[in-house]
């Protein structure tokens, strides 16, 4: 630590005990870029370029101590000055340059990718504000601005600069990086491409800010608003920015190791995070072309360059993009796309595969999976459904490029830092092996028999609980009780993951309490989310989550027995508070829709037990842990599928033919509620579930309400529980994104460490 001694002295001219955390802040920030300099980075012939929209990496001070294996050095050090690192941390502005799991996952992948010793970098875009910062104000959500970047952040300018060509004008771009340290190993860094005159100036009211200003509002944020066509062309705009950058930055790096541009493969592969980064393929062949290399053999050498990952099955979130938006905005790549789409037509006339389908909508994911050389799926059951349905035209024609890579979660950030007391209970049992090895995790399994061993995971998780208590209450002024069943969740707020479901369990326990009966052990429900800006029916679900929570806590018959609590402004550092005081984790989303979830992965692997559908890799947890050990409900995803096929579902007969779930959603516009409520919002959302609900939240209801009560009742033999909590941590193991990175390195990437 002395040189962290005089680097504090020689900033500040006084020793630690005498800085600010701020001022300790700035020093840590310059003290771990130098040691991670020091370090070096994974260099070799060929390199993995992950692209992504979004790459939601949260802070990064603990993270990179950790990784540095500095981090109780660090810690004991500035206790030593009367410091405390966690305080140090709160200074830290978070980078929240992702919405949710698909963000994350990159973000996991990156820790991933180093800590294996793999060449490789993530490219994205330098957004200078982040997802909004959620405020709730008369029980509804609001947005604003949510800047991260300011002298101290961990971006490094580089000199690395290109010209992005538009229609009419070009862009200058700028390259920072942030290093991302691998577990004990060197780092890799992450790219983010930023114009140098975005103006934060041009935002006003929330954030709301001229969208055609394209010279200036081109990084202002991630993912603005697409509910209008501005909207929509300034994603555009985006996308073409982040894959020009990354096609030129890619072709220099090869040429720079001698590449000779036949030779592309042998030196780059690209992931397609989704459809965002799919314009990378025809930027490519322009590029190539215009270095003198012919169109068909440029289209085959991008096609052994490029991979494609599906992350979403939802037919809204497929990108089609109007061709005519692309003529205006980047038209140099229409006769590219259209050549592509003739060549694809020519041997797959088929309509459904077409890249420019008879709308003239351009099919970004038909592009990828035409001229990329690989296209997974996130778990096993997603990856069944693009093969078998979503996809199934493509899998006849090219059956060999379809994999599977289910998820992962860096346990570097979801155990060792976000829950250290379980870390070193689980070191004392097995050793560290596991922190570089997941699966070691099973030697657990040794102890589900030992008392001792499960009562203490029930205190480590009592005391996660309290530190849990302590954010809630600094959060939302709320008093919760670390003694009562904490069941969470926290996610994008979406239809398909049906926050609206665990709403009329709530309903319903808040009548059967009314009723006098009352729950042995108290509940908490917890959650977490945020809404897209335009998504009218996500804002009316938080509307009802925030309502309800009022009338809970106003009531003097029910309040003792149960409270809903929703966590304002939910994020990767609210994450980490509340995954670790998790008993009941749940990961409802209607069967067929949820591509993988990864809370669901990082709650049991912090000793939560799943309550949840048939969907995503709660499927692979439940083969994993086995049917004593999750809580599953709800219909399949085939039969789900059929109700789709078959036009058949009707939440209208389900409503009018069960009394029960018909006193629940009728509650939602009860006097109680439209007393605390806003009538517009509940109304609206009573008619969506009584005469449409796409996402069949009334189907599974009767099951969830049976099932959720079984886990409840169970939680009460504290011993089980102890037991199942301690399986879902030792079978936690496959969940590791270094077990992901491996099987993407050796089944698409191939590249040597
Ligand atoms: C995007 C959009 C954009 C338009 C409005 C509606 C909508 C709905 C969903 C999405 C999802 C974008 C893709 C995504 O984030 N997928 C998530 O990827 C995770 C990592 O693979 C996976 O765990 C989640 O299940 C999946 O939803």
């Amino acid at each position: 630590m002395e040189t962290l001694k005089t680097l504090i002295n020689d900033m500040f001219h006084k020793d630690c005990s005498s800085c600010t955390n701020e001022e300790l802040y700035t020093a840590l920030l310059t003290y771990t870029k130098q040691q991670l300099e020091a370090k070096g980075y994974h260099e070799g012939k060929k390199k993995i370029y992950y692209i992504s929209a979004e790459f939601l990496i949260g802070k990064l001070l603990s993270n990179n101590l950790i990784n540095l294996g500095i981090y109780d050095e660090v810690s004991d050090f500035l206790k030593e000055n009367g410091k405390v690192l966690s305080e140090i941390e709160e200074v830290e502005p978070e980078p929240s340059l992702g919405n949710g799991g698909l963000g994350r996952l990159a973000a996991c992948f990156l820790d991933s990718i180093a800590t294996l010793g793999l060449p490789g970098e993530g490219i994205g875009l330098n957004y200078h504000l982040g997802l909004f910062k959620q405020v709730f104000k008369d029980g509804l959500q609001q947005e604003t601005p949510n800047p991260w970047i300011t002298n101290t952040s961990w971006l490094t300018p580089t000199e690395v600069s290109y010209m992005v060509p538009f229609h009419g004008f070009s862009l200058k771009s700028t390259m920072y990086n942030i290093d991302v340290a691998g577990y004990d190993n060197k780092s890799i860094r992450l790219r983010l491409f930023d114009i140098d005159i975005a103006d934060e100036s041009i935002v006003h009211d929330g954030i709301a800010f001229d969208k055609k200003d394209i010279l200036h509002n081109l990084t202002l944020f991630l993912y603005p608003d697409d509910s209008d066509d501005a909207g929509r062309k300034l994603r555009i705009y985006q996308q073409y920015f982040m894959v020009s950058n990354a096609a030129q930055l890619i072709l220099d790096e090869a040429v720079a190791k001698g590449c000779n541009l036949h030779d592309l493969a042998d030196y780059a592969v690209v992931q397609i995070n989704d459809t965002h980064p799919s314009m990378i393929i025809p930027e490519f062949i322009r590029l190539l072309t215009e270095r003198g290399i012919d169109f068909d053999e440029a289209s085959e050498i991008v096609s052994h360059v490029c991979a494609y990952t599906n992350h979403t099955i939802l037919a809204e979130a497929l990108e089609k993009w109007p061709i005519h938006f692309l003529e205006e905005i980047v038209p140099q790549l229409v006769p590219i796309i259209r050549r592509l789409d003739e060549k694809a037509k020519a041997k797959y006339p088929q309509p459904e595969v077409a890249i420019i389908d008879g709308n003239n909508l351009v099919h970004m994911a038909h592009m990828d999976i035409h001229y990329g050389f690989s296209i997974n799926g996130v778990a096993a059951l997603h990856t069944d459904i693009l093969k078998n349905s979503e996809l199934h035209s493509f899998y006849e024609i090219y059956p060999e490029k379809f994999n599977n890579k289910t998820n992962g979660i860096t346990f570097r950030r979801w155990l060792m830092y976000c829950n250290r007391p379980l870390t070193e209970f689980i070191t004392s049992l097995i050793g560290d092996g596991f922190k570089k090895d997941a699966n070691e995790l099973e030697k657990l399994l040794a102890f589900q028999d030992d008392p001792e061993v499960l009562n203490r995971l029930l205190e480590i998780k009592t005391d996660a609980k309290k530190v849990c208590k302590d954010f809630v209450l600094a959060n939302t002024g709320m008093e919760i009780d670390e003694n009562s069943i904490f069941d969470i969740q926290i996610k994008r707020l979406h239809e398909y993951k049906r926050q609206q479901l665990n709403a009329l369990y709530i309903i319903y326990k808040y009548l059967e309490i009314k009723g006098g009966k009352k729950p042995s052990t108290p509940i908490t429900f917890l959650f977490g989310a945020k809404a897209a800006p335009a998504y009218y029916i996500a804002k009316d679900i938080i509307h009802l989550l925030l309502t309800l929570q009022e009338l809970i806590k106003n009531d003097p018959d029910v309040a003792p027995y149960m409270k809903l609590v929703m966590v304002e402004n939910y994020n990767v550092s609210a994450a980490e508070k509340l995954i670790p005081a998790c008993d009941i984790s749940e990961q409802i989303s209607l069967a067929s829709k949820e591509a993988s979830g990864t809370g669901n992965m990082k709650f049991m692997l912090n000793g939560a037990v799943t309550l949840g559908t048939m969907d995503g890799a709660n499927v692979e947890i439940s083969d994993l842990v086995g049917e004593e050990n999750i809580y599953i409900f709800g219909e399949s995803s085939e039969q789900v599928i059929n109700h789709y096929a078959q036009s058949d579902y009707s939440s209208r007969a389900i409503y009018e033919g069960n009394a029960d779930i018909r006193r629940y959603v009728d509650f939602i516009v009860s006097e109680d509620m439209l007393r605390l409520g806003k009538e517009e919002h509940l109304r609206n959302l009573y008619n969506e579930l009584v005469n449409k609900d796409w996402f069949m939240t009334l189907l599974d209801l009767e099951d969830y309400i049976r099932v959720k009560n079984q886990a409840l009742e169970d939680y009460s033999d504290r011993e089980k529980w102890a037991k199942k909590m301690l399986t879902n941590i030792a079978k936690a193991g496959y969940f590791s994104s270094d077990r992901t990175i491996e099987q993407y390195n050796n089944d698409i990437w191939h590249l040597t460490k």
